[in-house]
């Protein structure tokens, strides 16, 4: 587009404007705008790449890279087609090393680091810098003195938001995802992310009491320290627990006194305690909390192994370390692995980042809560061991989890088919409130429009509603609501946009996702210099704990007898129902790969 139409589109703006000229958001490029009374603004390009008073124009070097950068789009399309050559590539070594860096860089230099606003400051404070209660905003809000919530463009009232949920969100018929995600991967995101999504809804959305704004294990170990120490068992470094059927489980709120949250008629023997309090909600949470507290107890035990020396204390918090460290392999090489439907291989190595810029820091961002709420990845119904549960018999009943155990869950929630996020309708009535609040919250705390966050991280701003759903239906019923694309909501545009062919989301959800994710996981204590070393995870046989996690591994050293394929994917129809020898070593990758074992099985056959 030549600059002249968007220096008069920008001047138009301005004209309707009264009040603050930032409003209408005049500065391009991550530039930022001061007002300076109702009429003047400047932009300050510094380090932008830009100049000009709305940094519009590049400077040289700029402008080659932008003219030579292919968009997301293209970038998605390579990395998700040509198998046999993204195979090749991944099998050198330091080309994999080579790309796995760039796309850690480049996406972690989208995220201000050290962070900057919250959902009280739109400009740098040191309040915003350094109270920690708050989620960082990589948008400043909208100012309070705009002409309309979204700025300058739109109506001047936002539609209800009931009703934009039920025109444009709600679930008419199960639509699964086309990337084959299973319930294992919803519950895995659901359990992991709300150790750094745990919004203190007692002072307001903006606020959070993770504060330890990353992978710290706070859903496991608790939030505080006396939460942590009732919660252990003060002996070997371990986690208190029960057995019950010969296994494993979290010990009773009754034995060890922590707060959970379970509505009345939950009988006292099923109130299962662990780090979370909310982790009662469903059978996937404790299914996976189990196989966590089972994780501690297992590494702790290997860890005493090779240091008979040492205290409860030293074995716990050493423990810890390698949890964390499993956690981030294991999201990185399973979780983000599958959700990129990336050919290439991605990779766990902080080694990679040692002659990098990098600040190992991390502060999670209000918007990263709001775009992780993949609430249409849920079913209409659970089917676990050929039973079906609908929601009123699966919410806050850990009675399921004794009763089948964690195998036969897992190998359920392997097979069972999750829905697709974007493209919009998807979101299943139980838990539509929650959408709700998600738009209601996002008001409250003044988020910027999609096309907003579309310019933030490099894209394209849509430019109109067909644009951004890719239909016509929704796409009316946006206009009607909204009345200009750049008035269109964050949260309602991730999920009515059109996903990517064959893909559970569209662009937006994974070019503002990815940057999250990868400077929130890398950005980790132990992925520093300093950290990243055999002595910080008890030596060799901890190091190596940390180095050879998957979530294959995570489930066949903690289950009892066959071990199922635990899988992040729903298997081809042919695949179901495979299990895994426990019995077998587990030296080898191959061994726990539930492809390889699927292979295997089939030349049995
Ligand atoms: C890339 C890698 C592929 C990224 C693909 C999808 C990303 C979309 C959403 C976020 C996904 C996962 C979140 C995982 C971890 C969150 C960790 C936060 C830690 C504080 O192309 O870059």
């Amino acid at each position: 587009m030549s600059r002249l139409p968007v220096v008069v589109f920008l001047s138009a703006l301005l004209l309707l404007c009264e009040g603050n000229p930032c409003c209408s958001v005049p500065c391009q490029n991550r530039g930022v705008c001061t007002a300076f009374g109702p009429q003047n603004y400047e932009c300050d390009c510094t380090r932008t790449g830009y100049h000009g008073h709305n940094c519009t124009t590049p400077e040289f070097l700029t402008w080659v890279k932008i003219s030579l950068k292919p968009t997301p789009n293209t970038v998605h399309y390579l990395l998700t087609h040509f198998k046999g050559f993204w195979s090749i590539i991944s099998s050198i070594s330091f080309l994999r090393d080579a790309i796995m860096t760039y796309v850690l860089t480049s996406r972690s230099h989208l995220i201000d680091s050290p962070p900057t606003f919250n959902a009280d400051y739109g400009y740098k404070s040191w309040e915003a810098y350094s109270n920690l209660s708050y989620y960082t905003r990589t948008l400043p809000p909208v100012p309070e003195d705009c002409p309309t919530p979204m700025g300058a463009v739109g109506h001047k009232e936002l539609p209800d938001a009931k009703l934009l949920a039920q025109k444009l969100l709600l679930r008419r018929e199960f639509i699964p995802d086309p990337q084959g995600s299973s319930l294992m991967f919803a519950f895995f995101a659901q359990h992991f992310t709300h150790q750094f999504f745990k919004s203190d809804m007692k002072r307001g959305p903006a606020f959070t009491l993770a504060q330890g704004h990353g992978v710290d294990l706070n859903h496991v170990y608790g939030d505080n320290l006396e939460r942590q120490h009732k919660l252990r068992l003060r002996k070997d470094g371990k986690l208190k627990y029960q057995i019950l059927d010969g296994e494993v489980y979290p010990p009773t709120v009754k034995e060890v006194g922590v707060d959970m949250h379970y509505p009345p008629h939950v009988p006292d023997a099923h109130r299962f305690a662990v780090g979370h309090e909310a982790f009662g909600l469903v059978p996937g949470l404790m299914m996976y909390a189990t196989l966590w507290l089972r994780e501690h107890n297992r590494v702790s035990g290997v860890l005493q192994d090779v240091h008979p020396d040492w205290d409860d204390e030293r074995l716990f918090q050493t423990s810890r370390l390698i949890l964390i460290g499993e956690t981030i392999k294991i999201v990185i090489e399973d979780y983000v692995q599958h959700l990129s439907g990336y050919h290439f291989k991605l990779k766990f190595d902080p080694e990679l980042l040692f002659n990098q810029r990098f600040q190992y820091q991390n502060r999670i961002a209000s918007e990263f809560n709001t775009l992780y709420h993949w609430h249409p990845l849920m079913p209409d119904s659970f089917r676990i061991q050929r039973r079906d549960y609908g929601y009123k018999q699966f919410v806050f009943n850990t009675s399921i989890v004794a009763e089948h155990g964690i195998g036969r869950l897992v190998e359920s929630f392997s097979n069972q088919i999750a829905g697709q996020v974007a493209g919009g309708r998807n979101v299943p009535r139980p838990i539509m409130h929650v959408a709700v609040k998600s738009i209601e919250n996002s008001r409250r705390m003044r988020y910027q429009s999609l096309n907003a966050y579309r310019k933030r991280f490099s894209m394209k701003p849509y430019s109109s509603f067909q644009d951004l759903t890719g239909e016509k239906e929704m796409s009316a019923v946006l206009e009607e609501f909204y009345g200009h694309v750049d008035a269109v909501e964050l949260y309602p545009g991730l999920l009515v946009e059109k996903p990517r062919p064959n893909a559970i989301f569209g662009e937006t959800m994974v070019e503002m996702g990815a940057p999250y994710s990868l400077k929130g996981l890398m950005g980790n204590p132990i992925c520093s210099p300093e950290y990243w070393r055999p002595s910080t995870f008890g030596g060799a046989a901890g190091f190596a704990i940390v180095n050879g996690a998957s979530l294959q591994r995570l489930v066949c050293d903690n289950v009892r007898g066959p071990c199922p394929v635990a899988s992040f994917s729903v298997p081809d129809e042919k695949d179901s129902g495979s299990v895994i020898n426990s019995g077998a070593s587990h030296s080898g990758d191959s061994d726990l790969n539930p492809t390889v074992v699927l292979k295997e099985r089939a030349a049995e056959l």
